[in-house]
């Protein structure tokens, strides 16, 4: 059966602040700080996902989608590409960024501007002034993808934030601590969600639960999630 599922927005940490009677609750742009440094911007982009989506589309056609390879030989569920100055890539050698897509031996797309000021306005948003991502990950879940419990650790400076923005399928977050056996929390990512990762919050170890299947209006039976980093 396909059908789509409404985020469950039942955490209590929600400041009620843009509250409005006259919007469905899914509309509504609420702001959850839900961790040390960890601001939830929900319905952040719903004027802008139409746009981020031709974007995203105009990157696939330049930097097609691909199912890397870890380190360890497995081949990752999540199909990805890049954009920006550098882009994210594992493959049998390790996870690192380079300028170059190793697909094409061409530079990866240049940001749009639309992905970077989505993801500045957030993070100032978020109490992050100053922010200037250099690379974008574009994640691509079908149903059946997932992403393990992991740490982002391979960028420079991790006094630099992390933006993510959801579009799509809703998923399943999982939000764990510093260390691989802390407790996680599960945090359900709806289309134009928008989540900044910072200070304390900016190691901790997360992932996403298996993608159930789904419709979604504006993707099909896709969630992408666009991963702003300053790596170098
Ligand atoms: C929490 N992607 O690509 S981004 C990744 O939905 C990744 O595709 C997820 O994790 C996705 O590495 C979620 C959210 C994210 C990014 C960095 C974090 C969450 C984080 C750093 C610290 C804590
Ligand atoms: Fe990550």
């Amino acid at each position: 059966m396909i059908e789509y599922w409404p985020s469950k927005r039942t955490s209590d940490s929600i400041v009620r602040q843009n509250e409005s009677l006259l919007l469905p609750f899914e509309t509504q742009r609420i702001i959850e700080p839900f961790a040390d440094g960890a601001v939830l911007l929900r319905a952040e982009v719903l004027d802008k996902a139409e746009g981020l989506l031709e974007e995203v589309r105009a990157i696939a056609h330049a930097a097609p989608f691909r199912r890397m390879v870890t380190p360890g030989g497995f081949t990752m569920s999540v199909a990805m590409t890049n954009c920006g100055d550098t882009g994210w890539i594992t493959d049998r050698r390790g996870y690192r960024y380079g300028a170059i897509d190793p697909e094409s031996g061409h530079q990866w797309p240049a940001m749009p501007a639309l992905f970077r000021a989505v993801a500045v306005t957030a993070a100032e948003r978020a109490g992050y002034v100053g922010f200037e991502p250099d690379a974008c990950l574009i994640n691509r879940y079908e149903p059946g993808s997932r992403m393990s419990l992991h740490q982002d650790k391979n960028e420079r400076d991790f006094a630099q934030p992390i933006v993510s923005v959801s579009l799509g399928l809703l998923a399943t977050f999982q939000f764990g601590g510093a260390t691989r056996k802390d407790p996680v929390r599960k945090i359900f990512l709806d289309h134009a969600d928008v989540v900044v990762w910072g200070g304390a919050s900016r190691l901790n170890h997360h992932g996403v639960l298996t993608l159930k299947n789904g419709w979604h209006p504006s993707t099909g039976r896709v969630r992408y999630n666009l991963t702003f980093r300053k790596a170098l």
